[in-house]
């Protein structure tokens, strides 16, 4: 199969997971930047987005959508996280209690590995007291929050208190799409990234790189 970057856009859309896998493969074989058929891969989503805010499409066809962006996405995460080095630091990343996105999340710990962090990923619906036991058993000097609901980016606050009263080290990065840098610091994070390249930069800048 041939790299078409504007084709694995359609078949994410389509939820098309064989699709996806394949023609993330044949971009990759054929050289292309892994960001850029991230891209593609975060295209086909947005537009899953829009059309389900416009009642075009439903719950069940963005949830297909979303496995065929992870099929992809698996197949690029070496390519990735090969553009790293060493892991120097160990960053803890998870969507909040009561949230079930995972999409962003993922890729937000996809880009960390690529810049050479190790990423232990908590998964989705993790409770405070999760990100905390995590944090301190692997020495996180990072844990990333995510939430894509209205309803439980307030559950961040409670993270942020329990790793702040567990005196561990770790600077706190928040990220999804209801969230703001206002919000961030209400909540007392040490930053706020609106994607996934943001959090990249802004990881760097936390620790020191
Ligand atoms: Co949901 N959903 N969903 N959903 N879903 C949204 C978020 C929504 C905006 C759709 C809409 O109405 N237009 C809406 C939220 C409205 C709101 O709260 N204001 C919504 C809703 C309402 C719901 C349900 C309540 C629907 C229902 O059941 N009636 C339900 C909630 C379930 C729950 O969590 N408890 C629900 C369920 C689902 C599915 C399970 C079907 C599926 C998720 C599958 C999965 O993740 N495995 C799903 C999906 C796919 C979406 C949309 C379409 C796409 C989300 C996504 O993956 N985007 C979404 C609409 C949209 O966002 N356009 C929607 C692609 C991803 C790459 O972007 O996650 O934003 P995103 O991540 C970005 C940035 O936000 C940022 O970087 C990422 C990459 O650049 N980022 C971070 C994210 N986390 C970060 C962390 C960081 C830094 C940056 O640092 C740590």
């Amino acid at each position: 199969m041939a790299a078409d970057l504007a084709a694995l856009t359609a078949a994410v859309e389509a939820g098309d997971r064989a699709a996806a896998a394949e023609l993330t493969r044949a971009a990759l074989d054929e050289g292309l930047d892994p960001r850029s058929v991230l891209a593609a891969m975060t295209a086909a989503m947005d537009a899953v987005g829009r059309r389900f805010q416009d009642g075009e499409l439903f719950v069940p066809e963005m949830l297909i959508a979303a496995r065929a962006m992870k099929a992809g996405a698996a197949v690029l995460e070496p390519a990735l996280a090969a553009a790293g080095v060493a892991p120097e630091f160990t960053a803890v990343v998870g969507t909040v209690e009561g949230d079930l996105h995972d999409i962003g999340k993922s890729l937000v710990g996809m880009m960390w590995r690529g810049a050479g962090l190790e990423v232990v990923d908590l998964g989705v619906n993790v409770p405070a007291a999760r990100f905390v036991e995590a944090a301190r058993e692997r020495g996180a000097r990072l844990v990333g929050l995510s939430a894509l609901l209205t309803t439980t980016m307030p559950n961040m606050r409670g993270v942020v208190e329990a790793l702040r009263a567990s005196g561990l080290p770790a600077k706190v990065v928040i990220g999804g799409a209801p969230t703001t840098p206002e919000f961030a610091a209400q909540v007392g994070a040490d930053g706020h990234a609106p994607d996934a390249g943001a959090a990249v930069d802004l990881a760097r800048r936390l620790l020191g790189g």
